[in-house]
């Protein structure tokens, strides 16, 4: 027995015992085990498990960076049933969709600001072709070279690789030609065929979504991984979903972060289902952080999750949060998420992670420290 062991508390129950021992000693815990988790763990089991390998690995640094978001459109030739922002059919007068100069504009508002990464997101619009995005990324490119340009989720890739008739690999070479540096992680949501089907059926399915992300990471990319929970999913599904990206992190190790995404209930199809709780919200954090031993960051998305939730998840396995100054993106205030105008300075940001005992830490994409915060006094904080 470790003297960390003896030092913490362990619970009555043999099973729950077993994985406190092994997270306290280093070792990855099984789907089993992460299922017992998800239905035995409470709260503060889980919780003070996730803080002891977040500090293990993190220690109080919580990072977060400097980007701003293009959404090129909101029109989507899909139909996710919780999808709250795709324009294309049901609200046309609604849609909008950018031209190459309009998008341009957008980056070049931020020419004297210290932004270090865009994220380029939208629906899947059927006119929008993998050239015409090639072009967007030089532009960029040749606008401001040291911008990192995160880009596409495998949703959008896949429909533009296929239009385009180019294998994955060659589509994917194609765009980091012209710029590309990493992919988000965008459109995982449940990889279970059977919870796949029920709430967007008709887009690119596991198989296809992690190719992408492997033919990235073969490239020598690097790319994150999502998960839409607290819908339909059960809690095999989120362990299946979990053990599928911690497989590919083994072959790979390109993802960087792992972002579990609330799903949100206003004004989709999906509306009738009841949001996940706090408790619950946190106890997923905390399990995914056990559970995804090899993926080194977990975010927090706080214009979907809330400021105040994000600050909390800080202590249940949370080491990064994303979604700094000006965050333009609509895809969760139009999902009825906590943050109508999801902005928030880096001031802000610096305040609310201190104000969890956290240590700031600005950080590029690929999680270079841009600025350590350390205890520098800040203007406004109280
Ligand atoms: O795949 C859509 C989600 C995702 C809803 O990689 C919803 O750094 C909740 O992936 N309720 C796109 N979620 C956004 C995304 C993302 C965001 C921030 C950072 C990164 C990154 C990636 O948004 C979609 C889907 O899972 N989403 N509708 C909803 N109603
Ligand atoms: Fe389209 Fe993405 Fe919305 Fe699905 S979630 S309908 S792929 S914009």
């Amino acid at each position: 027995m470790t003297t960390v062991l003896e030092t913490h508390f362990l619970p009555e129950d043999t099973d729950l015992k077993n994985i406190a021992r092994k997270v306290y000693d280093n070792q990855r815990i099984t789907d089993e085990e992460a299922l017992l988790l998800f239905e035995k763990g409470s709260l503060g089991f889980v919780g003070s498990l996730a803080n002891f390998v977040r500090e293990r690995l993190h220690g109080d640094a919580t990072y977060f960076n400097r980007n701003f978001h293009i959404e090129p459109t909101n029109a989507c030739i899909y139909t996710c049933n919780f999808c709250s922002y795709s324009r294309l059919y049901a609200h046309r007068d609604e849609a909008w969709e950018l031209g190459l100069e309009q998008m341009m504009d957008i980056v070049k508002k931020y020419d004297n600001e210290p932004v270090t990464e865009v994220h380029i997101v939208g629906g899947v619009h059927p006119k929008m072709n993998l050239e015409f995005f090639a072009e967007l990324l030089r532009k960029i490119r040749e606008h401001r070279p040291e911008l990192h340009i995160k880009g596409f989720t495998a949703v959008e890739l896949d429909y533009m690789f296929r239009k385009a008739k180019k294998t994955v690999a060659e589509g994917m070479q194609y765009l980091k030609d012209a710029g590309l540096e990493s992919l988000p992680g965008g459109g995982a949501e449940i990889f279970a065929p059977g919870v796949r089907e029920q709430i967007c059926p008709d887009k690119v399915d596991a198989e296809g979504w992690l190719k992408i992300h492997e033919t990235a990471h073969n490239l020598g990319m690097h790319t994150n991984a999502t998960m839409l929970y607290g819908h339909v999913e059960r809690f095999e599904d989120r362990v299946d979903h979990m053990r599928r990206l911690r497989e590919l992190q083994d072959r790979t190790g390109g993802f960087n972060t792992f972002i579990p995404l609330k799903f949100r209930n206003k004004d989709n199809d999906m509306s009738h289902i009841p949001e996940s709780t706090l408790v619950e919200d946190m106890r997923l954090y905390a399990i995914a952080r056990i559970y995804m031993d090899n993926f080194p960051h977990l975010k927090a998305y706080w214009p979907m999750l809330g400021r105040q939730n994000a600050q909390l998840s800080l202590s249940f396995g949370v080491n990064d949060l994303d979604g700094t100054i000006d965050d333009t993106t609509k895809i969760y205030s139009m999902a009825g998420s906590e943050e109508q105008t999801p902005s928030m300075s880096t001031e802000d940001l610096v305040i609310l992670i201190r104000q969890a005992k956290r240590k700031p830490v600005e950080r590029g994409t690929l999680y270079n420290v841009i600025k350590d915060y350390g205890t520098e006094e800040l203007v406004h904080e109280q």
